[in-house]
Formats: structure tokens, sequence, C-alpha cells
């Protein structure tokens, strides 16, 4: 495939580490990158070891401070250029998402316009982040607040935004001073590597060569080692709950930071005033989208009654229409789900669906081809089922009546996680109840929009087992900084704060 070439993957590509101008992998361990869409091998990667890692590392400390005291702007240069070469290489790198994860082609492209954005926001931020003045209660005093780097961000990404979360990460820490060393999933090397080398090219040119560092471990011990590592201040995760609180035990242990995006369990409401046929394409975008691998999926859809069965009846002539397959092809709404497990984690909720007496409206099976396909899945639901209470990583929707807005509010917080959520009204009393802190307790809210697909601008994360965190736009930058509070006495005297009087006589 033409694209591969130009992003300069091979059959055998590099990987290992990528640190200050080369690859290093000596791992006899290699790692197979499948396509989704057809179960085949796509490429092998190699791998690092501990010694390889120990290197990259090594290289990356010692740039660490000259990175730190290169002009902020300067900084937002690099990733400037990042961003244009993101544009020349958004096709290729689009049908390598496409390619390598399995989500169709627009939401590959869509994914790299997402990196492309975060390069321009935080260009801006380069020259724009900036401390608060205090008033100083003493005279002749400046109080004030300033942010330094970090040093080495910890990035770890999950295969299902296998570029878009490095570059929250990456684009924001460098620009505030920071290195990356991204472990990215072990699913999706191949995307990764390809982001490397577009960097290799922009550090090259712009001669910065350590800020984007890259490893791909030969084993878990490694992995284990990375997030043990004291040299690695902030580690940001994204990915499972069950992943991400053994990170934040293991880093909080050692009293580093965790910037944490886990799963979400993302509900929709559909009121009595609501725009039905608004409501229907947001929620067939939510919940077949990335064929249901986005943190921001929508699982979960409460309707008034008395929009229940005509919602659900368009709901499925909807499903019914998505052409499944091959996801770099045109016209296709989704592609595979990213391997074995996922299809077979799919067929088990099926089955648990089955058990609990639940009736599936459509979809329901996987389908018989090669590659990891399964059916788009609308369930009249329960609310308490153990199966709605969690996230399952697949393109299965359950819907489920309500009588009062109250109700709908109490069920769509009655999850264990906090991501996204979404109300369909045309109710000004709905909509700011919703808004209000009786209403919905995710860290994304959205009215007559989906559960999915946030814009950049605003800080994303959510709540509960979400994890808290914030990236991506807004003051999430200040997540990669410390902040130091500055006290400056320009005057002759000292006097001393709360008016305290210490002198000896
Ligand atoms: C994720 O699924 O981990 O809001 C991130 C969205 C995308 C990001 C999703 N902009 O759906």
């Amino acid at each position: 495939m033409k694209f591969l070439d130009s992003l300069h993957i091979q059959a055998l590509s590099q990987g290992g580490c990528y640190g200050e101008g080369a690859w290093v992998a000596s791992s006899p361990k290699t790692l197979e990158s499948v396509n989704p869409a057809e179960a085949s091998v796509i490429g092998r990667v190699q791998l690092a070891t501990l010694k390889d890692y120990e290197t990259i590392l090594q290289k990356a400390q010692n740039f660490s401070q000259k990175w730190a005291m290169t002009p902020a702007p300067l900084r937002g240069t690099l990733v400037g250029r990042i961003g244009e070469l993101l544009k020349v290489h958004k096709e290729a790198l689009g049908s390598l998402v496409s390619l390598e994860m399995g989500k169709i082609k627009a939401e590959g492209l869509g994914e790299v316009q997402e990196m492309i954005d975060m390069a321009e926001f935080a260009v801006g931020l380069s020259r724009s982040f900036g401390g608060k003045n205090f008033p100083s209660e003493r005279p002749f005093h400046r109080l004030y607040e300033q942010w330094h780097p970090l040093g080495i961000v910890g990035v770890v990404t999950a295969f299902n935004f296998p570029v878009a979360v490095w570059a929250w990460n990456a684009f924001i820490g460098a620009v505030c001073g920071n290195i990356t060393l991204w472990k990215p999933s072990s699913k999706v090397p191949l995307c990764a590597i390809a982001v490397q080398n577009i960097c290799n090219q922009a550090m090259q040119e712009l001669d910065h060569h350590s800020v984007f560092s890259l490893f791909i471990p030969e084993n878990r011990a490694l992995s284990e080692h990375f997030i043990e590592d004291t040299q690695i201040p902030l580690v940001s995760f994204t990915g499972s709950t069950q992943v991400g609180q053994h990170i934040h035990e293991v880093v909080s242990k050692r009293l580093g930071r965790t910037l944490l995006e886990m799963s979400g369990n993302n509900a929709v409401i559909v009121d009595e005033t609501a725009d039905l046929s608004l409501a229907v394409r947001a929620i067939l975008f939510g919940a077949v989208g990335t064929a249901g691998q986005r943190c921001t999926s929508t699982r979960r859809l409460y309707v008034h009654e008395r929009h229940h069965e005509r919602l659900l009846d368009e709901l499925r002539h909807a499903f019914s229409q998505v052409a499944i397959g091959n996801p770099l092809e045109e016209g296709i709404l989704m592609g595979p789900l990213i391997d074995e497990d996922a299809r077979r984690a799919y067929l088990k909720v099926i089955a648990r669906i089955k058990s609990l007496g639940g009736q599936i409206v459509f979809g329901g099976k996987s389908l018989q081809r090669s590659g990891f396909f399964v059916e788009p899945t609308l369930v009249r639901a329960e609310p308490n089922w153990d199966v709605v209470q969690e996230e399952t990583f697949a393109p299965i929707l359950y819907v489920m009546p309500y009588r009062s807005f109250d109700e709908a509010i109490h069920m769509q917080n009655n999850v264990r996680q906090g991501l996204s959520s979404a109300l369909f009204s045309n109710d000004l009393r709905h909509v700011e109840q919703f808004l209000s802190s009786l209403g919905s307790d995710c860290g994304l809210a959205n009215i007559n929009t989906g559960t999915s697909g946030a814009e950049i601008g605003g800080a994303f994360g959510g709540e509960k087992e979400t994890g808290g965190g914030r990236e991506a736009g807004s003051d999430a930058w200040k997540a990669y900084m410390r902040r130091q509070t500055v006290a400056i006495n320009w005057g002759g005297a000292l006097p001393l704060a709360q008016g305290i009087d210490f002198k000896v006589a």
C-alpha cells in the first residue's frame, strides 16, 4: 500500500525505542501488527529491552534542561511544524489508522485532523500560557505564580485513538517544556511509528532531537518498570479503569502524578420535547461510530415513554442501514472490532443479555467473515442489569423508557463511570436542570448533540471511574507543569506577612 511508503513504514518496521535521532531495538522478539478487517498480519515491529529503554531515557534526561530553557514560543515552532507535516500526511496517516485500528477512513482522517487542531491550539498556548499576579499584603513586594515544566512525561495510549490522544498529551506537554516518552498500545504499533517518523523529520529540521520519543516494550515487566520509574514525574494514561487503577497505585506510591482518562458508560436522554430526527442521527454516530470503541461511545439511551417505541423503531431502521465492511472503502459506516478478544467479549455480553431475558431488537451476531466484525446491536434493556452498568467496547446500545425527568437523570448518573452525557430536549427547564449540579455528573455534558466527538478546545475527561483527569484544551496544560509561587521584596525593609514583628531588641 502506497500510503505506508510515504510514512516510511516497512514490513519489518523500526520500533523498539526512538530517541535522539536513532531507533534502538535489541530484543530478539517482534510484535505483529494485525489488520482487524482481515485478521491478517500487516507488519512486524521490533521491540525494546530494558537496556534500550534506559539508553533513550538517558538521552531524554540529557536534553530535558535544554528544552525546558528553550523559550516557549520556540517550542511552539516545533509543534507547529509537526502540525504542517500532519497536514501533508493526513491522507496517508488517516488511512493507516483505518487499516491498523479498523475505524472507517472518515474517522481515521478525523483523528489526524484532531492532531492538527491540537498542534494549532498548542502553538497558540506557547505564546499565551502564564501565571497570575496577586496583590501582596507587604509594601514593595510582588507576589505571583509561574509555571515550570515537569521534565519527562510518560504517555500511555489506547488502541482506539492510536494517534490523537498522544497528540493531546505530547503537543501540550512539549510547549510546556517537557519531553514525552510514549508507550503506545501494542495493538497499533505502526500508527505510533508513523507519527514518530513525522516528528523525527520536524525535530531534525529544527535541531531539537529528543523532544518526542517512543518505546515499544518487549514485555510487561518493562512496562511496569516504566511506571515505577521516578525519572518520570507524570504518567498520562488512557485505557481501562482496571489498568488505570494499577498505574495510579504504582505512580502514587512514589508520589508521582497521574493523568487518567478511563472507562466511559455514556448515556443519552431523549425527553418528550426532543427533535427526534436530530436525536436518531446523534445516537447512531455515538453508538455505531468507531464500532462502539470510543470511550465517549453512546451505550445507554433513556427515552421518555411517549417516544420510546417510535425511537426504537427509527433506530432499528437506522441500524439496519449501516454498511459494515472494509473501513477503507467508501460508503462503509462501520469497520471491525479490534481483535478476537473484543469479538468474544461482545458475544459474551450478548449471551448475558439473552440470559437476563432481554430482547435484541436489532443485531446481536458476529459476522461470518474473516476479520472481527459484529453487528450493531439494539437492546430493550433494564437499567439495573450488570451489563448496562459496565462498559463493553462494542456497538451495543441499551434502550430504556422513563416517566419523569428526575428518574432519567438518576438513571444516567447511576453508573460507576462519568465521562460523557447528552440530553435531547427543547425544554429550557430540563436543559438547565441537566446542566445544574443536580444534573449530569459527567465531565462532558451535551445538549442536542451526541456523547462522542468532542472538540479539542475544551478540557476532555470525566469523573468517578473515568479517573478525574482533564486533557486537550482549556487549562488542561496545568497538569503538565509545576506551579511556583514567587514573592519578591524590592524595598529596603523586611516587613513580614501576617504583620509579625520579629527582631532582636
Ligand atoms: C477516546 O475515545 O479515548 O470525543 C477519545 C471524542 C473524541 C475523543 C475520544 N474526540 O469522541
